[in-house]
């Protein structure tokens, strides 16, 4: 209802959210691919415009976050593989359409839904695979994130022993990689794979 008084902010949200990509059906299209409600794309969009007035975040702010979230350890690396995973079609930014589709599975995801968007994270090269080397690569950066002062018992090569017992267990066909089956088939059968993705989970 243009020029009435009412819920005026409502009406500029939404006039904003329109501007995204440029094309009037954003909004209904986000509405549509995520889980989430037209009301709560107004709020997420809300925030995204506040950090990011730019309307696009680039690594560079997405590590800024998220040092201030953790600010006991260096979450450089771990921002810098998260924003390639939030990062879908790898043009170096994460629009606000990118950001919103990660946030849905994440929070209102199924299961197998997060265990897609985990694995393509810990395949830093996206070439369907999760190798040792991958693996060890975001388990220190996590490490690295967590600080020393939230694990002070923490021995200088846990990331490693962690590694080791997480890859023997889901490369079930010893091939030297993990594929997104055989990383599928592990996380749901072992309850110490998932309770580590629900501390992974708590990290994003
Ligand atoms: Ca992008
Ligand atoms: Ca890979
Ligand atoms: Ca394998």
């Amino acid at each position: 209802m243009p020029g009435a008084p009412v819920a005026r902010d409502t009406v500029e949200d939404e006039m904003e959210m329109a501007t995204v990509r440029h094309r009037p059906e954003a909004l209904e299209l986000l509405e549509a691919q995520s889980k989430f409600t037209k009301k709560e794309l107004q709020i997420l969009y809300r925030g995204f415009k506040n950090e990011c007035p730019s309307g696009v975040v680039n690594e560079d702010t997405f590590k800024e976050i998220y040092s201030q979230f953790f600010p006991q350890g260096d979450s450089t690396t771990y921002a810098h593989f998260l924003f390639n995973a939030f990062d879908t079609d790898h043009n170096g930014s994460v629009s606000f359409e990118d950001f919103v589709m990660g946030l849905s599975i994440l929070l209102r995801g199924t299961v197998q839904e997060k265990l897609n968007w985990a694995f393509n994270l810990y395949d830093i090269n996206k070439d369907g695979y999760i190798t040792k080397e991958e693996m060890l690569d975001i388990m220190k950066a996590i490490y690295d994130m967590m600080g020393k002062c939230t694990y002070p018992v923490l021995k200088e090569d846990a990331p490693r022993q962690h590694v080791e017992t997480f890859f023997q267990k889901m490369d079930k066909n010893k091939d030297g990689v993990v594929t997104i089956d055989e990383f599928i088939e592990s996380c749901q059968k072992d309850e110490n794979i998932m309770r580590s993705m629900q501390l992974f989970e708590n990290v994003i």
